[in-house]
């Protein structure tokens, strides 16, 4: 397998030289960005999509908040979609249903048995499959990536996402965001989602939301719920600015922290599973 890792610098200034000691796709992908650059006279930050990753456990609404902005903002930007799951192919499926994007831009990762090795470790069929989407549907402006739902501790390399998403739900509890981990501490944005049921779980949203940003030292923390227009635009708007900076050339890509140790359940395993840390 080619090695698809390559480092996230900053993107070089305007006219300066910069390093191509990529692999093969990449230095590919990078001398067309770079043709193009220079036809229009310049070498410009980056000119392919902004790979924005989404995280977090289990049913917090990662494909909702994808089907969202793909219903939202796909009349504004070109946009493609990567799900990865573990055994199947469900969260491309559902996306695909929404009917809110050309089912041909969604595309699913097949992981095996731990989603956050294809997300971390070995990104490969992650980077490929988000290469090829890029390249059937060129020139994007999102690719949006969302990672297999599993427990607190998932988050991207950033040698596959520019930004990353980490999804909480009020359902979850209040007492989630003060728990910490690397995506709640470290991600990009952290979502609070589902706010519309936090009466009915005894939440008090705000508080959460305090929590967490005391846990982020101040990263943005989003209030969501796909009921609440203004919530939607905040969203919306979050991303359109993002995207700014990552063409600016202005956003560097933060590594949130290895995941803790965890478990996954594995009935091909002698003792039905296998405790692993990707540090
Ligand atoms: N009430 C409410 N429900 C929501 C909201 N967003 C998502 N949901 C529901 O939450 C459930 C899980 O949503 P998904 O988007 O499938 O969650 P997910 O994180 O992608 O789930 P996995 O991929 O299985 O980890 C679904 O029943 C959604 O309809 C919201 O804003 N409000
Ligand atoms: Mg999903």
């Amino acid at each position: 397998m080619p090695d698809h890792t390559h480092d996230h610098q900053p993107a070089p200034a305007p006219g300066q030289p910069h390093d191509h000691a990529h692999d093969h796709a990449h230095a590919h992908a990078h001398a067309h960005d770079d043709a193009v650059a220079q036809a229009r006279g310049h070498i410009a930050a980056p000119t392919r999509s902004l790979r924005l990753g989404v995280a977090g456990p289990v049913g917090t609404g990662k494909s909702s908040l994808i089907a969202l902005v793909c219903r939202e903002l796909s009349g504004e930007l070109a946009l493609g979609v990567i799900t990865n799951d573990i055994y199947t192919d469900e969260d491309a499926r559902f996306l695909r249903s929404a009917g809110v994007l050309d089912p041909e831009r969604i595309r699913a990762v097949e992981t095996g048995a731990c989603p956050h090795t294809a997300i971390r470790d070995d990104v490969t069929a992650n980077l490929l499959a988000v290469e090829d989407l890029e390249e059937d549907f060129a020139p994007l402006d999102v690719v949006l990536v969302e990672s297999g739902g599993d427990n607190l501790t998932a988050t991207f390399s950033p040698a596959l996402v520019d930004a990353q998403i980490f999804v909480l739900d009020v359902a979850g509890g209040g007492d989630v965001a003060r728990k910490g981990g690397p995506g709640i501490g470290r991600a990009d944005l952290l979502v609070v989602n589902k706010t519309d049921l936090a009466p009915y779980v005894g939440v008090d949203v705000p508080q959460m939301v305090a929590d967490a940003t005391t846990a982020r030292d101040g990263r943005p923390v989003l209030a969501l719920s796909r009921h609440d227009a203004a919530s939607v635009e905040a969203l919306k708007d979050w991303v359109r600015v993002m995207l700014a900076a990552h063409r600016a050339g202005a956003h560097v890509p933060q590594d949130p922290g290895p995941m803790a140790p965890h478990f996954h359940a594995d009935e091909d395993h002698p003792a039905g599973g296998i405790l692993h840390s990707h540090a």
